[in-house]
């Protein structure tokens, strides 16, 4: 019996929205082979923000990501495939853009810590905690 394929939680941050930069990572995500199984253009509120950085609400960085986060509208995706979580994080880099390696979507996109395009779950625990959050019904 072949296991469930992995699903992961990823955002396409308000930064991407407004670069017009959607298309371009989507595509990246497309051509790598991983699947969109649900995607939504959606704004975060100040609770979503909360619930989804629960590990980070006491962070001194996070009153400026909560106001980034909430700016505008991001798109939140719902990939799947092989390793989809581990997959997706070595596409998107460092944390920090400005070190972020080259070929990666920080590395070649971002040059900000705070806006950094893209959020993807780091663990198969973390996807289920984000995945429950932001598509309940899946
Ligand atoms: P990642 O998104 O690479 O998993 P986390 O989970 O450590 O990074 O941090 C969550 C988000 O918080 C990051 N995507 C980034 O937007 C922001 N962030 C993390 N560290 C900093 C920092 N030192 N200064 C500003 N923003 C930060």
């Amino acid at each position: 019996m072949s296991s469930p394929t992995e699903r992961s939680l990823v955002l396409l941050k308000p930064d991407a929205v407004r670069r017009g930069l959607l298309g371009e990572i989507l595509g990246r995500f497309e051509r790598k082979g991983l699947v969109v199984e649900a995607m939504e253009l959606r704004t975060m509120d100040a609770a979503l923000a909360d619930q989804h950085y629960a590990d980070h609400v006491d962070k001194a960085f996070y009153p400026p990501l909560k106001d980034f986060m909430t700016s505008g509208p991001l798109v939140a995706v719902v990939l799947s495939g092989d390793e989809v979580i581990e997959v997706v994080r070595a596409m998107i880099g460092s944390t920090d853009g400005r070190k972020a390696a080259a070929g990666t979507i920080r590395g070649d996109f971002a040059l900000s810590n705070r806006e950094n395009l893209v959020h993807a779950s780091d663990s198969p625990e973390s996807a289920n905690r984000e995945l429950a959050l932001w598509f309940p019904k899946l």
